[in-house]
């Protein structure tokens, strides 16, 4: 039987003006087990409407910071009550290890209580006296509506993050989810409604990008545009919103190295490979999907890291012995595939897996390829599968010269148990986020950003709720005799 769900938009659950759905798919029976509203401009215009609404109404604009806090940590407590359910529901649509998605669905909780103790905490500037009689200050002000537009591989995740970045700073939001992985985000939505908020202050549209994104984009009612996806869409949402002048963030894609030295512990980064390829088969943008190996090590490396692979057991993803499930979308499932043939036309060799599994769903096995040249598209372009090319290095240099050479700049991982290495390393990779002798590691009390082609802005931190705010200046004359004007001082 097949769940159906409707859209949030003021306060009201909703069909689609339209009256179409979108079926979502199972990944790994490949049946379609949910519909969703297929929204469009109208729907996306009632959202906007509803949460510029809500952003001026005095239930949210007046609302002291302490209580929006409040009401962010009601999220955050509700959440174990709901945790099961929006797991099985995150695993159902996108085919992640539920075990993944119960982690995820868990972290949910500490975010949200990171982002309320962030929101009455957001200060102003008093200017030392200059002008007798003159008070000068600057307050900050939220922003107003922020388009949250999220993608498939974390869609709860990323949505959680987005949302209470901009909660905390005192905007409203329109999320708008991936149309292959809508439904995490509506059973999550629920909570607002639970929690207290007042209507329209989150708001989420289901539909297709072309349709509800674009729409989203280009209201001229949405002040920010937080993004998560792929490079060409961030390309088109930054080019659509540059001529409303909005603040765009992107995090987009990722084609990071994993530099393993001859001097690292090397079970470690047997472990930290695999991990950082496998996980999620592959389909995370900070995937470890270069693997840069000292000359010295590289074939005992590669002999090890293939026996552990093949151990790796691949199948249904709400099974607990499962630790590589299917790809998350049909197109991405063409996607992979297109790049194993384009690998070995270009001349890799392939040591490991390199096909679908037969059966149903999107499996594909966990690949490693050697031989590669940096100038193939295997390693220049994200595959989000389970593929990993290998490319020996001699010294320091060449690895930085290999590492560097991507238009990406999202993550890099440095194994080595060389501390100066480590500091060296550090200091010359072009990459947002540096792992050394671990990968993966995250943390929204931390900022992330892209370096290159790998986004724009920046999330998380403590600082980053001043990007959800616009700085007013003030002048308080009460006193001084009025100067002439024209002269600055
Ligand atoms: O993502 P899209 P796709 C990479 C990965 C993948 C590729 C394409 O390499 O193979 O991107 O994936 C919405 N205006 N990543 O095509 O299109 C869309 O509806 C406004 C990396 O599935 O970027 C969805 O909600 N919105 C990535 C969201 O954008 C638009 C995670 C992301 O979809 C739009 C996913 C438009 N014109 C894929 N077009 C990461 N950084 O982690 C689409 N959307």
């Amino acid at each position: 039987m097949t769940q159906s769900y409707q859209m949030l938009i003021g306060g009201r659950w909703v069909e689609a003006a339209g009256g179409d759905h979108l079926a979502s798919e199972d990944p790994y029976s490949g049946k379609a087990w949910a519909v969703i509203p297929r929204g469009a401009a109208d729907d996306v215009d009632a959202a906007v409407e509803a949460a510029d609404a809500a952003f001026t109404a005095p239930s949210w604009r007046s609302l002291p910071a302490s209580a929006r806090a409040a009401l962010m940590r009601k999220v955050a407590d509700l959440i174990p009550t709901v945790a099961d359910g929006l797991a099985e529901v995150e695993t159902r649509d996108n085919g992640k290890l539920l075990a993944a998605t119960r982690g995820e669905v868990a972290a949910l909780a500490n975010i949200f209580h990171y982002f309320a103790g962030l929101a009455d905490k957001i200060e102003g500037v008093i200017a030392p006296p200059e002008i007798p009689g003159v008070f000068a200050y600057a307050c900050y002000q939220p922003l107003g509506v922020v388009a949250v537009i999220t993608p498939w591989n974390s869609p709860l995740l990323i949505a959680a993050i987005k949302t209470a970045n901009a909660l905390a700073a005192g905007c409203t939001v329109v999320i708008k989810p991936s149309e292959f992985t809508s439904a995490s985000t509506l059973e999550f939505a629920k909570l607002f409604e639970r929690a207290g908020f007042p209507p329209g202050v989150v708001n989420v549209v289901t539909g297709l990008g072309a349709e509800v994104g674009e729409r989203l984009v280009t209201h001229p009612k949405v002040a920010k545009i937080q993004f998560t996806g792929g490079s060409a869409t961030g390309r088109r949402i930054n080019a659509l919103a540059s001529g409303g002048l909005k603040k765009v963030v992107l995090e987009l894609g990722g084609k990071s190295p994993n530099v393993v030295f001859d001097d690292a512990d090397i079970d470690a980064a047997i472990r930290g490979a695999i991990v950082g390829i496998f996980s999620s088969s592959g389909q995370s943008c900070i995937s470890g999907s270069r693997l840069l190996l000292h000359r010295s090590i590289h074939d005992r490396f590669i002999d090890r890291l293939v026996a552990l692979t093949k151990d790796l057991r691949i199948g249904d993803p709400r099974r607990p012995e499962t630790q590589i499930g299917p790809i998350t979308t049909r197109p991405q499932f063409d996607r992979v595939i297109g790049f194993l043939d384009s690998a070995r036309a270009e001349g890799a060799e392939c040591v490991m897996g390199g096909a679908a599994l037969d059966g149903p769903g999107q499996l594909v096995q966990p690949t490693v390829f050697t031989r590669v040249r940096n100038d193939m598209r295997i390693v220049q372009d994200e595959i989000f599968g389970p593929v990993l090319s290998v490319i020996p290095f001699e010294d320091e240099d060449e690895a930085i010269s290999l590492a560097n050479d991507s238009r990406y700049g999202l993550a890099a991982g440095v194994w080595t148990s060389d501390i100066s290495r480590a500091f060296r390393m550090t200091e010359r990779l072009e990459a947002g986020t540096v792992w050394v002798n671990t990968y993966r590691l995250l943390s929204v009390l931390l900022p992330s950003t892209g370096y290159k082609e790998s986004g724009l802005g920046s999330e998380n931190g403590q600082q980053n709720i001043l990007n959800f705010m616009k700085p007013k200046t003030v002048f308080l004359n009460h006193g001084a005799q009025v100067t002439a004007p024209f002269i600055a001082t």
